[in-house]
């Protein structure tokens, strides 16, 4: 099960920290070629490359790639009335959150008659990947859509990949939750084929080519939003999950060991780790998580996600050393069970769970936050899924004539440092003798 490794006694750089506690890696340079090369396929031979592929990867053939309206509203009268009002309620809470994602526009005055103003488009058109392996979550369709209509989307387009248990279609509950959401453009699609399709369009399937692609997936799907990248926009990578976990003393061993395992459900790759300088609570969370763990269905990914390196009880001496952890590693999901909880020091993470009634299961669902989050340590630099990742930051500059006259010589010196003489001439022409 979980093994315990002590730092206590003295410091350690960012780097030590890390070895102590390695993810789980991937196979990126061979998946990278693996993609690439699917993404070809599809860009120079369409629907036919889809076919070959789904019947390869899926064991589908003969289905319908663009899925009729009719499958959509029948998949939404079938949603059991229950998941159904429990979708509805995610998409109100996460409408709520990604609203307050959308930046203001705002004005800088420079000078009188000197404006840059900052505006925020929308990308037109996109192309969102729901995944349909090992697990099927209509959750990622609220995730991806409701963020990308806040920030004014006008086209939403949707692949998840077709099922041989539902003859070749998409799952019915992706299905039913893209229905919900009013999305009509789905296809049944999947892999790194399926972003070739975004990134390059299918004629034949009346798939016109997107602007950005996000999405969760396997390997290969975020090897292809690195092979399209140049091509089309893409959102940053979420591979298996991880949860990371502050406490002291004052922590509940139950909800701890509760939260690991609910992150560990996910994947044998997921990282499940607490960080604590509390000896009693440490023992307490491992004579918890044992039993918990055996009881709940996915007992035997649990018992392989808690048990591989990527997992472990991390023993420090004080919270700050926890803190320097904690930003060291950058978890995808941060839990603070503490006394006092200071969640600003903790400044790599991609979402911060406070206090004993927040846990990550409630994000990844209907907190109102996003559960696209950046794993691998991208939480040092990339964002989680937001209305962001669907805007542009544009600037419009309006200068009248007494404000260029303010900076005219500064423009021509300028011009001439750099030896673009034309430069400075464009703006004396605006000041004729
Ligand atoms: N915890 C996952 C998201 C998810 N959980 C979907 C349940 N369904 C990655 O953040
Ligand atoms: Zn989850």
């Amino acid at each position: 099960m979980l093994r315990m490794i002590d730092l206590r006694g003295r410091d350690h750089t960012p780097a030590e920290l890390l070895a102590a506690v390695p993810r789980a890696t991937s196979a990126r340079a061979e998946a990278l070629l693996t993609a690439a090369g699917l993404v070809a396929d599809v860009a120079a031979h369409g629907e036919a490359a889809l076919r070959e592929q789904a019947e390869k990867f899926d064991g589908a053939s003969g289905h319908e790639i663009r899925v009729p309206a009719a499958h959509l509203d029948e998949a939404l009268a079938a949603l059991d009335p229950k998941v159904r009002a429990a979708l509805e309620e995610a998409i109100v809470r996460v409408r709520a959150g990604s609203a307050a994602q959308v930046p203001a526009p705002s004005v800088t005055q420079l000078a009188p008659g000197a404006f840059v103003h900052q505006r925020w488009q929308p990308v037109r058109r996109v192309g969102l990947y729901v995944p349909g392996g090992k697990a099927v979550y209509p959750s990622s369709v609220v995730m991806n859509v409701v963020p990308a209509q806040v920030a004014g989307v006008q086209q939403i387009a949707l692949a998840s990949p077709p099922q041989r248990a539902h003859g070749g279609r998409v799952h019915p509950v992706i299905l039913a939750a893209a229905r919900l959401l009013g999305v009509d453009e789905v296809y049944a699609m999947g892999g790194a084929g399926a972003v070739g399709a975004f990134a390059y369009g299918v004629p034949t399937l009346a798939l016109e080519p997107v602007d950005v692609v996000t999405g969760p997936g396997n390997n290969f799907v975020a090897a292809a939003k690195r092979a399209v990248a140049g091509v089309v926009g893409t959102d940053s990578e979420a591979g298996a999950t991880e949860i990371l976990i502050v406490a002291d003393d004052t922590a509940d061993p139950r909800l701890v060991a509760a939260d690991l395992i609910s992150q560990a459900e996910h994947d044998e790759q997921a990282s499940a780790v607490l960080v604590t300088e509390s000896e009693s609570l440490a023992a307490a969370v491992l004579d918890e998580i044992g039993p918990l763990a055996a009881r709940t269905r996915h007992a035997e990914r649990v018992a392989a996600a808690l048990g591989g390196p990527q997992s472990a009880v991390v023993l420090v001496d004080d919270l700050t050393a926890a803190t320097a952890f904690s930003n060291a590693y950058a978890p995808e999901h941060l839990e603070l069970h503490l006394s006092n909880p200071d969640a600003a020091s903790f400044v790599h993470a991609g979402a911060v769970f406070v206090g004993p009634h927040t846990p990550v299961s409630l994000g990844d669902y209907l907190a109102g936050s996003n559960h696209v989050l950046p794993t691998g340590g991208q939480a040092r630099y990339a964002a989680g899924l937001s209305a962001a990742t669907f805007l542009r930051p544009q600037q419009v500059i309006e200068y009248d004539r007494a404000a260029l006259a303010e900076v005219r010589e500064a423009v021509v010196t300028l011009a001439e440092a750099e030896d673009l003489p034309a430069h400075g001439e464009a703006v004396q022409a605006r000041f004729p003798a």
